[in-house]
C-alpha cells in the first residue's frame, strides 16, 4: 500500500481528431458479441474477489493504437489547460480502515449524524463499519435471496434519503435473479433495515449481462438519480444510449417523495414524453456510467463513464443543467467511436479522459469532489480512479466545469481494485474493492 506519487503530465492532442481506425477491441467484449459477460466494462467485476480478473482484460495491450497517436501515459486525455492556481502537485495516501468484509461495491454514510459508514456487498448485504473501523456483526440488510450477483450483477447502489433521519427510507440499486434491475425502498433504523419493507420503486430489463449501471444518489433538489448503463455487450447493439425511449444509457431522475411510487419532476427534459421518450429521462449518449456523484457544495454532478475499448471519461455537468447528450456511441470519449464519421459539437465531451490501451488500466471508477478537511491540499479536486490499476487520481472541479477541460493528476495508488469511492458526513473519501477493503484516503 505504499504510495507512489506521481505526477501526470497531460499530453495535448488533437481534441476532436478524427475517429479511432479500426474497431477498438473493446473491454473484454467483441463488439459482436450477443451477450457478453464481460468483466471489465464496469468495476463490480467478478464474483470473486480479485482485482485483476484474468483472461478478461481490457486489452491493454493488444496492440490496437490510441486513435491520436499513441501516448506513453495512462493518462493521456484531456488538453488541459494549466489550472489557475490549482497545479501545484499534490499527493495522498491511502490507510486501511477495516477488512474482511465481502466483496465490496459501494460505501456511503446515512446523513443522520451517526457517523457511521455503511458498506455494500455485491452478493446482497449492507454491513456497519463504525467510525473505528469495527464491523458490527449483524448486518444492516441483507437481501441475498433477491439478488443475482457476480460479474457486473449484484447489488450495486445504495442511497439514503436526505431526510433519513427523521423518514428513515432508503434506497438500493440491485440485480435481481433473472438478471434484471430493480431499484427498491426499505425503511431502516439506526441498526437495521427489515427486508420485509421492501417496496419496488422502479424495475427494467436488462438484456445483457453487463453495463447495468447501478448509481443511486440524491441529487442537491432532493430528486433521486439513477445511472442505467446502455444494457451490455459491446458497443451498444441496442443503441441505447441515442435512444430517448428506453431508460438505458442514460442519467434518470425521478421525486421519490411525490407520488405512487414515484413522480416526474416537471422540470424534467424530457417530462412531456414528446416522440414517446421516457420521462424519467435527466441525460443520455451514456456507455456504463457506474459511479456518479454531486458536488455537496456547488451542487454539480461528475459522472465516471466506462469506456469500451480505448478511453475511459469523467464527464462534468453543472447542477441543474439536464438534458445533455454525452455521446456514446457516436463517440467514446474525444473521438468518433470506430471511426464512423461523426460531429463532435452535437454532444458535450468529457472534461477528462485515460487511455486503457497501454497498461494495467481498464475501467474508471467515478468518485467525489473532495469536501473534507483531512486533507486541505485536496479540496475542490474530484478524486476518482482506475478499477483495474488501482490508480487514484484528482482533476480540479472549478476547472472542468468552467473550461470544459482539467487536468488528470495521479494522488496514489489504492493497491488493490477500486470498486468504488465513498464520502463519509464529514467529506472524508473511502475507497472499497473486492478484496473486501475499507480504504480512506489521508495526507501524507
Ligand atoms: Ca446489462
Ligand atoms: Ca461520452
Amino acid at each position: 500500500m505504499k504510495p507512489r506519487p506521481v505526477i501526470i503530465v497531460v499530453a495535448a492532442m488533437a481534441l476532436l481528431a478524427a475517429c479511432a481506425g479500426p474497431p477498438p477491441t473493446p473491454s473484454g467484449a467483441p463488439p459482436t458479441a450477443t451477450a457478453a459477460p464481460s468483466a471489465t466494462n464496469g468495476p463490480p467485476t467478478p464474483s470473486g474477489a480479485q482485482p485483476t480478473p484474468s483472461g478478461a482484460m481490457p486489452t491493454a495491450t493488444d496492440g490496437q493504437p490510441t486513435p491520436t497517436g499513441a501516448q506513453p501515459s495512462p493518462t493521456d486525455g484531456s488538453p488541459a489547460p494549466t489550472a489557475s492556481g490549482q497545479a501545484a502537485p499534490f499527493v495522498a495516501q491511502v490507510e486501511r480502515v477495516a477488512d474482511g468484509l465481502g466483496p465490496l461495491t459501494f460505501i456511503t454514510h446515512a446523513g443522520d449524524g451517526s457517523g457511521l459508514l455503511f458498506a455494500v456487498e455485491q452478493a446482497g448485504v449492507i454491513r456497519i463499519v463504525e467510525q473505528g473501523g469495527a464491523v458490527r456483526q449483524e448486518p444492516f440488510l441483507d437481501i441475498r435471496e433477491r439478488i443475482g450477483s457476480g460479474g457486473e450483477r449484484g447489488l450495486l447502489g445504495l442511497a439514503f434519503h436526505p431526510q433519513y433521519a427523521s423518514n428513515r427510507r432508503l434506497f438500493v440499486n440491485y440485480t435481481d435473479p433473472a438478471g434484471n434491475t430493480v431499484v427498491a425502498e426499505y425503511t431502516g433504523s439506526g441498526i437495521a433495515a427489515d427486508p420485509a419493507t421492501e417496496r419496488r420503486i422502479l424495475s427494467f430489463e436488462q438484456p445483457f449481462a453487463n453495463h447495468n449501471g447501478g448509481m443511486l444518489a440524491f441529487g442537491p433538489d432532493g430528486y433521486l438519480y439513477i445511472s442505467t448503463g446502455d444494457g451490455g455487450s459491446g458497443g451498444d447493439p441496442l443503441r441505447a444510449g441515442q435512444d430517448l425511449t428506453t431508460l438505458l444509457g442514460k442519467m434518470l431522475r425521478i421525486d421519490v417523495d411525490g407520488g405512487g411510487p414515484y413522480a416526474i419532476p416537471a422540470d424534467n427534459p424530457f417530462a412531456g414524453g414528446a416522440g414517446g421518450a421516457r420521462p424519467e429521462i435527466w441525460s443520455y449518449g451514456l456507455r456504463n456510467p457506474w459511479r456518479v456523484s454531486f458536488d455537496r457544495q456547488t451542487g454539480d454532478m461528475f459522472i465516471g463513464d466506462v469506456g469500451q475499448g480505448t478511453w475511459e471519461e469523467v464527464d462534468a455537468e453543472p447542477a441543474g443543467e439536464g438534458g445533455r447528450n454525452y455521446g456514446w456511441n457516436v463517440m467514446e470519449g474525444p473521438d468518433c467511436f470506430r471511426g464512423v464519421p461523426c460531429d463532435p459539437n452535437a454532444f458535450t465531451l468529457p472534461v477528462a479522459w485515460y487511455s486503457t490501451q497501454n497498461d494495467d488500466h481498464c475501467a474508471v471508477t467515478g468518485g467525489y469532489v473532495y469536501r473534507g478537511t483531512a486533507l486541505p491540499g485536496l479540496v475542490g479536486r474530484y478524486v476518482f480512479g482506475d478499477y483495474c490499476a488501482g490508480a487514484i487520481y484528482g482533476l480540479d472541479a472549478a476547472t472542468a466545469l468552467s473550461t470544459g477541460r482539467a487536468e488528470i493528476v495521479e494522488l496514489t495508488r489504492a493497491g488493490m481494485s477500486i470498486t468504488s469511492f465513498g464520502e463519509d458526513e464529514a467529506g472524508e473519501i473511502y475507497v472499497v474493492g473486492h478484496s473486501g477493503r475499507v480504504l480512506r484516503l489521508t495526507g501524507r
